[in-house]
């Protein structure tokens, strides 16, 4: 009796703390999508479902052995064998009523659901691509009003919050905040293409209930539809190395007519960037602006100061390829040199040609030479790049 009360106390005490979690919620998030909506269905039906064949058998099972206890003098079955009609029948039963629950019970909204999924063709309104690199999304419209519009999308909470130690307080959005979002028209089917450029990363938006994992050199399909306007937090759902908790997705739904606010505004600055590339830049602009281009693109691998994490990641503070010559006496750039790097990268070093635009490149080139310890002098121009990508 001492014991029952002990653990009754414990249970309550359990109980008693749950209103801590105050903000703990069981249930999957708000669905945004028709497809969110449609496989949380599913789900409810199926818990259910199994939640009622679980009871029942349950209760057949305690009931069969208490009400046939040895002290009310029945005999074990096993004594007896029963007859194959009986067999049969029993074997047939269950059977059958497995067969119609999974094939048609469960399996009608299964395959509704799937085949929903699977389905990008019917009334896409726009198509995007998403290509996932380490550690970072890159988002590109392909056709209609926004077609040509592209960009990088990375996690924009400060580094010192992730540092071990960090004692003030961290962003609302922890983590899960980007500079540049992902901006989608609200009530349109919008078809999605996935890739990577590296290793396998997932494109997940938990309210959207599409998940596709993003394969390099595979080009994959999902869709989504958002109905309902706001911002949409996911992260990248597939472990792709040490950046992996780093490179969340920020997706703003908002009505077309803001839509198409937005994509002119967006051509606007982009078209910007590259009339920037035809003039002549000074050497402390560039140093500048490569900076901020070096800590949100560089730094996860190769560090704010340059020292990298070797041997992974190799320091540029010093470096033969950072500091050597970027141009041969043709006027090409040399192979392996600095530029090749950025442009092309090599094995681990992702290359940065569709990533970044010419004044970037140009930018955190010239950063690098003149920066993190380093002290070559000379100056890239944007100019210098675009002709070197030709
Ligand atoms: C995912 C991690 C990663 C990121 C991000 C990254 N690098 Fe690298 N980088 C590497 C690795 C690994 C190497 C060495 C590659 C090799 O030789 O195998 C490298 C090499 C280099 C080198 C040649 C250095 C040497 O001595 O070999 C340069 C220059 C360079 N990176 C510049 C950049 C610039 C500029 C950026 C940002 C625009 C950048 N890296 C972003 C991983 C990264
Ligand atoms: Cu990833």
């Amino acid at each position: 009796m001492q014991g029952f009360r002990k653990i009754g106390l414990g249970v309550l005490a359990m109980l008693a703390s749950l209103n801590a979690y105050a903000d703990y919620s069981w249930n999957f998030p708000l669905p945004a999508t028709p497809m969110a909506l449609d496989t949380l269905h599913v789900h409810n039906k199926f818990m259910t479902i199994t939640g009622i064949i679980f009871i029942v058998v349950l209760a057949i099972m305690i009931y069969s052995i208490f009400a046939h206890r040895k002290s009310k003098s029945y005999k074990p079955v096993a004594d007896k064998a029963p007859s194959t009609a009986v067999e049969i029948f029993w074997t047939l039963i269950p059977f059958a009523i497995l067969l119609l629950i999974d094939f048609v019970i469960m399996g009608i909204p299964a395959y509704h659901s799937v085949i929903m999924m699977e389905d990008t063709r019917d009334k896409a309104t726009m198509v995007i691509k998403i290509t996932g690199s380490q550690w970072r999304w890159q988002y590109e419209y392909m056709d209609g009003d926004a077609k040509g519009i592209k960009f990088v999308s990375n996690l924009s909470t400060p580094k010192e919050q992730t540092e071990k130690g960090f004692q003030g307080v961290k962003d609302a959005d922890y983590l899960l905040e980007v500079d540049n979002r992902l901006v989608l028209p609200v009530g349109e089917k919008v078809r999605v293409l996935m890739t990577a450029t590296d290793v396998l990363h997932n494109w997940w938006v938990p309210q959207f209930g599409s998940s596709r994992v993003a394969v390099p050199g595979f080009l994959r399909e999902t869709w989504v539809q958002v109905d309902r306007a706001g911002t949409y937090r996911g992260q990248c759902k597939e472990l792709c190395g040490k950046g992996h908790g780093y490179m969340p997705i920020v997706v703003d739904a908002v009505p077309m007519e803001e839509f198409k606010v937005w994509v002119a505004a967006k051509k606007e600055e982009l078209s910007k960037a590259s009339a920037g590339a035809d003039k002549e830049w000074t050497k402390e602009d560039l140093v500048a602006t490569g900076k901020g281009v070096y800590e949100k693109n560089c730094a996860v691998c190769h560090q704010v100061s340059g020292a990298g994490l070797p041997p992974a990641f190799p320091a540029l503070t010093g470096s033969k390829i950072a500091n050597g010559p970027i141009f041969g006496a043709d006027g090409k750039y040399l192979k392996d040199s600095h530029l090749d790097r950025v442009l092309n990268g090599v094995r681990v070093m992702p290359s940065w040609k569709a990533l970044l635009n010419d004044t970037e490149i140009a930018a955190v080139i010239t950063y690098e030479r003149n920066a993190l310890g380093n002290s070559v002098g000379d100056v890239l121009q944007p100019a210098q790049v675009k002709a070197a990508r030709q």
